[in-house]
């Protein structure tokens, strides 16, 4: 039998008001339902945004530190549940094992980095241009932040969000993707077990936008942040903006891999099958666009090709599976609509392009590994995020068309070049404008002590993940204290 999700408020599991829920289901195989969850409503909402401003009260007094003690509790125990977690993250998301672990590995990165960050929260301090008198800027919590994550990372984004927000000192009040609550209530049943008090994480939950934004224009939230599609958060930008209310969004990518003709083409083609079929295309990181020099294009294309029909798709959890499902019917057809848009604009389907629903297929929202050659960059298919296993080969001429191609889009999450010349990759790493960069490298796979920040559409300014510079940033605002010891009126800016 489906277990029972309910929202977590003030440090309790409470059914939804309305006594209504909805199923989570497993992707690979839509027969097995993970979870039964709670379909919050507005009083939902309002009763965690409640709880978590009274939690706010103390939870911002609490050293800094010894907030660090309960991550450092919540990463030991995650690291203790990462089996039953990274499985969970498979049943219920449908990436393979192996990354399904991962995803739960760099939750718990996450929280034993932010553990270590309670001890080392700086701000300056610095000398007055009056004697007798210092100043120092310090770094407070924002307040009540409402956090609303993705499908596609159901352990590590919320951790992304959750532990820095923590760190700092605010309270929450986490709004998980539909398609995976049971991984997020994992997370939450983790941190609550580490002890964080009642009230400072809130969990509710369902599907579509309404709540989501309902809880993210609340009046009784000071922040926000989200990750999702580039719609979803324009429209976000939209709302919150009027309210001057912090806002970090991470939204998608169109994310590009140059292919140099002096590439090591074995490297580039493991690199591109990864980033591209990896999590069945669905990271807002995915390689997408692959941009090759047409010295190699032809050899390049037909490596790719038989590349991609060897991945073998399937359930996650079996060992030989290379590429899971979708995550559910509505991907499944946008990507099938994408790649009729691509046969339709002229592109080339060179191999896939089917959704596959025979053999172990037959209950879930498999695709295969599609490649798509004479791609030209003002394609659609060339400039939009299709969030599946869809590959896109543009032939270009020489570096400085490469990097104009790739820049030449509205997004700019991540991107990659391969190649041995020294000279070429420097000047890749100075010109591609994304937030991220990757040399002989493929465009997924980024660190959590980094900040991990789109430019241009892709993102709002306000990196997520990192330190200093990055979430901590975002998650506490800037406090400037100037102290006057002189024990006179002391006037700055006259001239003597
Ligand atoms: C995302 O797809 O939203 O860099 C995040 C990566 C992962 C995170 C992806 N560490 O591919």
């Amino acid at each position: 039998m489906a277990r029972k999700i309910d929202n977590f408020i003030g440090g309790a599991w409470i059914p939804p008001a309305g006594g209504k829920r909805f199923a989570s289901v497993n992707p690979a195989d839509n027969r097995e339902t993970i979870a039964e969850v709670s379909l919050s409503e507005r009083g939902d909402v309002d009763r965690a945004v409640a709880a978590a401003r009274e939690a706010f009260r103390t939870w911002r007094l609490m050293p800094p530190p010894r907030r660090g003690e309960i991550l450092f509790r919540a990463a030991e125990l995650l690291a203790g549940r990462k089996a039953e977690l990274g499985e969970l993250v498979t049943r219920e998301m449908g990436k393979v094992l192996a990354e399904g672990l991962g995803d739960v590995q760099e939750a718990i990165d996450m929280a034993y980095y932010m553990a270590g960050e309670g001890r080392r929260w700086q701000g300056e301090t610095v000398p007055s241009e009056l004697p007798d008198k210092d100043c120092k800027s310090v770094r407070q919590p924002l307040g009540v932040v409402a956090l609303v994550t993705p499908w596609n990372f159901p352990t590590a984004i919320p951790a992304w969000k959750l532990f820095p927000a923590l760190i700092c000192g605010n309270t929450v009040i986490f709004k998980p993707s539909s398609a995976t609550p049971a991984c997020a209530a994992a997370i939450v049943e983790t941190l609550s077990e580490a002890g964080i008090p009642p009230g400072v994480v809130n969990l509710v939950h369902g599907p579509g936008e309404e709540i989501g934004e309902y809880l993210l224009t609340h009046p009784g939230v000071d922040a926000a942040s989200f990750t999702g599609s580039c719609a979803a958060g324009e429209r976000l930008e939209g709302l919150l903006g009027k309210m001057h209310r912090p806002l970090a969004l991470e939204m998608g990518g169109k994310n590009a891999v140059i292919v140099m003709a002096d590439a090591d083409l074995s490297l580039a083609l493991e690199g591109v099958l990864w980033g591209g079929f990896g999590t069945s295309g669905q990271r807002c990181t995915s390689a997408s666009r692959v941009i090759v020099n047409e010295q190699v294009y032809d050899r390049f294309v037909e490596m790719l090709v038989e590349g991609a029909k060897r991945l073998r798709l399937g359930n996650g959890l079996h060992k030989e599976t290379d590429v899971g499902p979708l995550i559910n019917e509505q991907q499944c057809r946008k990507v099938l609509d994408y790649i009729r848009i691509g046969i339709g604009e002229g592109g080339e389907l060179l191999t896939g392009g089917r959704q596959v629903t025979e053999g172990g297929c037959g209950n879930g929202w498999f695709i295969e590994p599609t490649v798509f050659g004479g791609v030209r960059p003002e394609m659609r298919i060339a400039r939009e995020e299709i969030f599946g296993p869809v590959v896109s080969v543009i032939k270009c001429g020489g570096f400085a068309e490469a990097v104009e191609i790739a820049n030449d889009v509205p997004m700019g999450l991540s991107s990659a070049i391969y190649s041995r010349d020294v000279n070429l990759t420097a000047r890749a790493e100075r010109d591609l404008q994304s937030g991220i960069v990757y040399i002989n490298a493929s465009t997924i796979g980024a660190e959590i002590h980094l900040p991990f920040g789109g430019w241009k559409h892709s993102g709002s300014g306000h990196p997520e993940a990192g330190g200093r510079g990055g979430a901590l940033d975002f998650y506490s605002r800037v406090k400037v204290i100037y102290r006057d010891f002189s024990g006179r009126l002391q006037k700055a800016q006259i001239d003597k």
